[in-house]
């Protein structure tokens, strides 16, 4: 059965699917997905996830099983008769994910590492089940630059903590670099769906990738800090003009890695707080889990749309 998942395609239908451009994967009996608690020894992966069109990444599992529970009321979908949307990844005990019908919701954690590791397996799991052209998204939170929080950004591209556009990774002891590029077709499809009545603005901007929360993001509010004041708004204040419109933890990764398999991709994040007038996230939880719900909702509308559903 296993081999029979890897070398079963023709030439033709390789071409549309995702290239996991690995010529080692071609000659392994199996692939174990060991942190999604999947694998290709003991599920047929095409039969139960072939029908993806749709992977929506997100930080943490309470807000992606809640936007699995979304998504399900928005798009109709009704479980089989007496099952109920639980969490695939469970065992795995890393990420939770989630299936609505062509939906797929999947917490990724924090940082270029946690998201890496779950990109990869995802990248992986669409190769397998043999998925063809989907649509990934990372739905998250970050902080706006020159935008007040509960605003929208969509990423036009990511720059790493040096400003430049790639995703960098050591590999055998030397530097790889990758272009962290994300669809622009995408992010203005999503941003033309945010409406006149809707209580946010939606932004296409330029993302910068942090290592860190706090001084890899210029805040003063760490364990540690050795800038001033007039230091970490005079970096702000440059990346502002450079187009930089937000902050958050994943991004180059997931612009390059996408974009090396040929995925067409987002990246829709709600302002938690404007970075030019502070560090800490005081709002209510009242108010962030209502900002929270709005890029949710901007991606439910392009799903919709996608499937002839609005
Ligand atoms: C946004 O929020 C998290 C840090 O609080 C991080 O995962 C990110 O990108
Ligand atoms: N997430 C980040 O990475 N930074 C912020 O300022 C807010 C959320």
């Amino acid at each position: 059965k296993c081999e029979s998942q890897f070398h079963g395609d023709t030439e033709a239908r390789k071409k549309e699917l995702i290239h996991v451009k690995n010529p080692h994967l071609e000659r392994m009996p199996c692939d174990t997905l060991y942190h999604i608690h999947l694998g290709t020894e003991y599920q047929d992966l095409q039969a139960l996830f072939g029908d993806i069109k749709f992977v929506c990444m997100g930080g943490t599992p309470a807000r992606m099983k809640e936007f699995a529970h979304f998504i399900k009321n928005e798009i109709g979908y009704i479980p089989p008769y007496g099952t109920t949307l639980e969490d695939i990844s469970k065992l795995g005990h890393r990420y939770s994910m989630f299936k609505v019908g062509p939906v797929l919701s999947v917490s990724h954690g924090m940082g270029v590492p946690s998201i890496g590791i779950l990109l990869h397996e995802m990248i992986k799991l669409m190769y397998h089940a043999q998925v063809k052209d989907p649509v990934f998204f990372r739905i998250g939170t970050c902080g706006g630059i020159g935008i007040e929080g509960g605003n929208i950004v969509i990423t036009s591209e990511a720059l790493n903590g040096y400003g430049e556009p790639n995703f960098d990774l050591p590999v055998l002891g030397k530097k790889m670099s990758r272009p962290a590029k994300l669809d622009s077709n995408l992010a203005m499809d999503l941003k033309n769906l945010t409406l006149p009545e809707d209580p946010w603005d939606t932004t296409i901007g330029k993302t910068m990738c942090a290592d860190d929360f706090y001084e890899g993001q210029g805040r003063l509010d760490g364990a540690f800090c050795e800038y001033s004041e007039a230091d970490k708004i005079a970096y702000l204040t440059k990346l502002h003009k450079n187009g930089v419109r937000n902050i958050e933890m994943e991004a180059v990764i997931f612009g390059a890695l996408t974009h090396h398999a040929g995925i067409r991709a987002a990246i829709v994040c709600v302002t938690l707080l404007n970075r030019l007038n502070g560090d800490q996230i005081n709002s209510t939880k009242e108010e962030r889990d209502e900002w929270q719900a709005r890029p949710q909702k901007l991606v439910s509308r392009y799903i919709k749309n996608q499937l002839n559903l609005s």
